[in-house]
């Protein structure tokens, strides 16, 4: 029977889900799928994952008793369904908004949430050291690993389940089968996932659904161990998982209540050792613009719920991703030994251009970071300039493979760093603070970063000229400063500044994009009477110490400006001044950074506000520096 009054206004958290007779769920599913939608309708955010996993939100809270189960959702961006059922639903409409609900699970959001996540493919190797913390502790209680197909594209998740083979301890794996990762899925294991669902096994699910309703009604409990033989009867595949060690029982129809409910029960009840409960969904599903989408709406602006329209501004110059996808076509066309390769993340890092101009050499690898890299350092002994595009974030994961495969043997792999500095509403995980400081350490390394959009295509000819060694360029999320663009980029002197504008006592010297803050600063002092100069680095490896010498010898206070975290540019600048002596005289030296903290996501200008990254704060510092009180604006608090 379906109730009238919405169901899920019942429901502040799972445990008056539970109250739910099962006959109820699917008009709450209906409801959850709705809310979801109309929420993210007014943020953002990702939607099509979570949309896919609505009836599997529902039913693992209704079958599992969370919190004290736990439920691990890989990367996190389909969690927003569980947030609505775990006491977010007042906050939903705050989803990665400043100080609003992160678009991830946090644990300092939820005691629902047992683990953070933004990063894909860590739930097995997570839920696994829960499972083995609570057996050494003697308690009985459940551990849900939800992992989707792409996330198992990385070696993370094959090595936490080969552990979990060998240990035993009880867990649960469901695996979320959408055929989809941002783009559609890659590989072998997609391909095997594929064949299991084409055989007979998933076709007679719908049989298996119907003994299952069957043995239902006759009572679940003592039909538990029937249901699981039968369940596993119908299943021909799997065999990978099972050779893993693990007990696999699917696929299992994800939208389908009946078919999801009785095996969830089961495992609950009778799974001993770890299982992998083979789940299909639809990614977007139940909403019709998202299933229309070739993307599924993974990610989107806010929309018309009507229409699914989504509100997308007409930016005023072209995003930085979107320039060097221009600028590494234009020089493939020049050079055939130029290809790209990306971690799954074709439209993210402008890759998806560049395969539709080369798509011979062009590379998925899946998401798989480090595989990225050695793979990249392979066609780099080959005589060929790979260009890996990967975001700072994710290349965190291969950070051995740069030093080892690359460049302990020197090899010209050019590494295309999207995303440097705050990202905006992705928050903490995704930001790009930390490349400069974790490639700054490793010898052989060639390190830039773009200022502005021309100079972003220059240093791509650069990387491209450039062959004597592995090279790194970093540039930002977003639109660029809408400069006029050459058809091609001119190679740069490696390992040279460029002056920007000269002035009295005081010197910006600026690596990235915070040169254009830096300006509005120097012009600001400039009106108090301080002619500034500013000096664009454009190279932290090797640093311009004859262009920094100078510029010592001809100021009295330094000062430098970078979007990453301490360890970074300013480092090795100071690295520098002190040990040629310039420190010991009377020379002002700062390095501004991102402060040494996580800063929660916000718009970017809020966080680089919090961080003390724009003109404003840039002014008020060097004020303080000066000793000129009056001129200064109070510095935001950091958190
Ligand atoms: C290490 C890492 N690399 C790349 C990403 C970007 N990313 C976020 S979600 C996603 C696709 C995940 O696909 P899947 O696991 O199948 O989940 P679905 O979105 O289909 O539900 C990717 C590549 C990431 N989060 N982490």
């Amino acid at each position: 029977m379906v109730s009238s009054t919405p169901l899920l206004d019942r429901i502040k958290d799972p445990a008056d889900l539970r109250q739910l007779p099962p006959e109820d769920l699917r008009q709450l599913a209906d409801e959850l799928r709705l809310e979801t939608i109309s929420a993210v309708s007014e943020t953002g955010g990702h939607l099509g994952a979570g949309l896919g996993v609505v009836e599997l939100t529902v039913a693992l809270h209704h079958v599992f008793n969370t919190p004290d189960d736990r439920i691990i959702w890989d990367v996190g961006h389909q969690a927003y369904p569980h947030k609505i059922l775990t006491q977010r639903r007042d906050r939903i409409r705050t989803l990665r908004k400043g100080g609003g609900l992160s678009g991830f699970t946090k644990r300092a959001e939820s005691i629902y949430d047992p683990f953070g996540a933004a990063h894909s493919s860590t739930s097995i190797s997570a839920a696994l050291g829960m499972a083995v913390a609570r057996d050494l502790m003697e308690k009985d209680n459940h551990v849900i690993a939800v992992i989707g197909d792409g996330a198992m594209s990385a070696g993370m998740a094959y090595e936490a389940m080969n552990n979990a083979g060998a240990l035993k301890n009880r867990l649960i794996v469901i695996l979320n089968d959408n055929d989809m990762s941002i783009a559609p899925p890659v590989g072998a294991m997609s391909a095997y996932l594929a064949r299991l669902l084409s055989g007979t096994t998933y076709k007679s699910v719908r049989r298996l659904a119907k003994g299952l309703t069957r043995f239902l009604s006759d009572g679940i409990e003592e039909k538990a161990r029937q249901i699981e033989e039968y369940a596993r009867g119908l299943a021909t595949g799997g065999t990978l998982f099972e050779e893993m060690g693990f007990y696999y029982v699917g696929p299992v129809d994800g939208h389908n209540l009946e078919h999801l409910m009785p095996v969830l029960q089961n495992v609950r009840k009778t799974g001993d050792g770890p299982t992998l409960i083979h789940v299909v969904t639809k990614k977007g599903h139940g909403y019709a613009p998202a299933e229309a989408a070739s993307d599924k709406y993974h990610g989107v602006s806010k929309f018309d719920v009507v229409t699914g329209v989504q509100s997308k501004s007409s930016p005023a110059a072209p995003s930085y991703t979107s320039v060097f996808a221009k600028a590494l076509i234009e020089e493939a066309s020049h050079d055939d030994k130029v290809v790209g390769i990306t971690a799954a993340m074709p439209s993210g890092t402008g890759l998806d251009k560049f395969a539709d101009a080369f798509p011979n050499r062009c590379f998925d690898v899946g998401i798989a970071e480090q595989h990225a890299v050695t793979f990249a350092a392979g066609m780099a002994t080959e005589g060929f300039k790979p260009f890996a595009a990967i975001y700072s974030t994710f290349l965190q994961r291969a950070y051995d493979q740069i030093i080892h495969d690359v460049a302990l043997q020197n090899l010209p792999v050019r590494f295309a760093i999207d995303r440097a500095g705050l990202v905006g509403a992705d928050g903490p995980t995704h930001a790009g603070s930390f490349d400069p400081a974790y490639l700054g350490t490793v010898p052989n390394m060639t390190l830039m970063a773009a200022a502005d959009e021309v100079e972003l295509m220059n240093m791509v000819a650069t990387q491209v000229a450039y062959d004597d060694g592995p090279s790194a360029l970093r540039y930002p999320r977003g639109e660029a400063t809408g400069l006029a663009l050459p058809v091609r980029g001119t190679p740069l002197e490696i390992g040279k500044g460029r002056i920007i504008r000269e002035g009295g006592r005081i010197c910006f010297l600026s690596y990235g994009t915070r040169l254009e803050q830096a300006i509005l600063a120097a012009e600001r002092l400039d009106a108090e009477g301080w002619r500034t100069s500013v000096v664009d680095a454009r190279f932290m490896k090797p640093l311009d110490v004859d262009l920094i010498a100078r510029l010592v010898g001809e100021h009295e206070t330094l000062i430098t400006i970078e979007e990453s975290a301490i360890g970074g540019f300013g480092s090795h600048v100071a690295h520098y001044l002190s040990s040629a002596g310039h420190l010991d005289g009377n020379l002002k030296f700062r390095s501004l950074v991102l402060p040494d903290c996580y800063i929660d996501h916000d718009t970017p200008s809020n966080m680089y506000d919090l961080a003390g990254l724009n003109s404003e704060q840039i002014f008020a510092q060097v004020c303080e520096l000066m000793g000129k009180g009056s001129a200064q604006p109070t510095l935001p608090k950091r958190a």
